[in-house]
């Protein structure tokens, strides 16, 4: 599959530079392309300058409000964000339209932080934007969630998180959900390492998208995850799962192994993956509220069989009954069986709830201080009433 990739503010623009790294590596290890167009949308200019793989020049890198923000950004107000990406929509949408292989995409992938001014704000719109100009490409959006203490120190974050969630959710054909605590729960040394982070955000993308775009015999899988199938399964909520078991990459050339051992092996492994994938999804879920499920399994050649193929399905059916379930297999790991889940078509996640709870109580709150404020200011001015002006 091949994907338009728009990253909007600080932390989309760097996962679209993730996207456009990939693409390089598709390009030059397996000839291929995932991403013929790869662009960072910011009203900030440092952030645009801060990119190393997306190419430099202002069609790629876009600059939007800057007579609004003097390209300093829109300080987490959202709806900001909204107003400037309607006002500058032009900009963007003759960037992508003027790409050159741009009509060779399958669909869009955006993506933002939902806590932030720029990307939060601005992600909906340009959905919207988007789909109404190319009706016939899906379009995709991958929402960043906030760290836990982000939601605690600045009440903000979780009035845009909700805003945000609830605007794409009604514009775009998937909305893909990716929690930034999710990955210092794993490894607390990535608490400040937000390059680490946006590469482990991007990198389950490589497989899913190369799989359908191989040309080469020997890593066509037989049956092949490809476009057609994750458009089919990209639907509502979704969120992503990857886990890998480990293969010795020297195997001893005697070593007396008989078919049945190596198969219950290569079977154990690549459900132990699974259940590594399922339970490191990017926002905590539960599999059997997913309307429509894919899995791919990457794998060396010569450890793929069909009853490992069957294995995994039957696994996955166990978790998630409801579901329709796609799967594909892709020979060209060699060091690993891995497996990619993708569950879509949720009916309930939990930490949307909460998001939209506890803005809906933050609401009122919010309305009683802008009064309070307006109040406390109207009593000073009135005790200064009888002082004359120098204007
Ligand atoms: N994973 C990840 N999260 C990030 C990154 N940069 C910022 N964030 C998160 O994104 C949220 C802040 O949003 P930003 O993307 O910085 O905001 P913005 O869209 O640039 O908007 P303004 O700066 O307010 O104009 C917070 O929850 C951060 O933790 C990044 O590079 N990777
Ligand atoms: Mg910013």
């Amino acid at each position: 599959m091949k994907l338009t990739v728009i990253g909007f503010g600080q932390c989309g623009g760097r996962i679209a530079d993730e996207f456009a790294r990939l693409n390089e590596r598709a390009n030059s290890r397996r000839g291929i392309e995932i991403t013929p167009g790869a662009f960072a949308v910011n009203t900030d200019s440092a952030d645009l300058s801060g990119l190393t793989s997306i190419k430099s020049d202002y069609r790629h890198r876009i600059l939007i409000g800057l007579k609004k923000t003097g390209g300093h950004g829109v300080g987490k107000i959202n709806e900001l964000g909204a107003e400037i990406a309607r006002e500058d929509s032009d900009k963007i949408i003759d960037a992508i339209r003027t790409t050159k292989h741009f009509f060779e995409s399958d669909a869009f992938l955006l993506i933002a932080s939902s806590g932030g001014g720029t990307g939060s704000g601005a992600i909906a719109i340009m959905t919207q934007m988007i789909k109404e100009r190319y009706p016939d490409k899906p379009v995709y959006d991958l929402i960043v969630l906030p760290f836990e203490h982000e939601e605690t120190t600045e009440e903000r974050t979780t009035y845009n998180t909700a805003l945000c969630l609830k605007s794409v959710n009604s514009v775009a054909n998937a909305v893909i959900l990716v929690d930034n605590q999710r990955y210092v729960k794993k490894d607390s040394s990535l608490k400040y390492n937000m390059s680490r982070i946006n590469q482990l955000i991007a990198e389950p993308f490589y497989d899913i998208l190369c799989a359908g775009e191989e040309k080469k015999q020997q890593h066509i899988g037989s049956k092949t995850l490809d476009a057609g199938d994750l458009i089919q399964t990209l639907v509502g909520w979704t969120v992503l799962g990857y886990g890998k078991s480990p293969l010795p990459i020297f195997e001893l050339p005697l070593r007396n192994k008989s078919d049945f051992r190596e198969k219950s092996t290569q079977t154990h492994k690549g459900i132990q993956a699974m259940d590594e994938a399922i339970s490191e999804l990017s926002v905590a879920c539960r599999p059997s509220d997913a309307g429509r499920v894919a899995y791919l399994l990457s794998a060396p050649a010569k450890e793929m069989n069909m009853d490992l193929v069957k294995e995994l399905g039957d696994y996955l059916r166990g978790l998630a009954p409801k579901a329709t379930i796609r799967n594909g297999d892709y020979p060209h790991k060699r060091d690993a069986i891995a497996v990619h889940v993708i569950l879509s078509e949720l009916s309930y996640v939990e930490k949307v709830k909460d998001y939209y709870a506890q803005s809906v109580d933050l609401m009122p709150e919010f309305q009683k201080r802008r009064e309070a404020r307006a109040d406390s200011l109207r009593d000073m001015e009135k005790v200064g009433e009888d002082i004359p002006s120098l204007l």
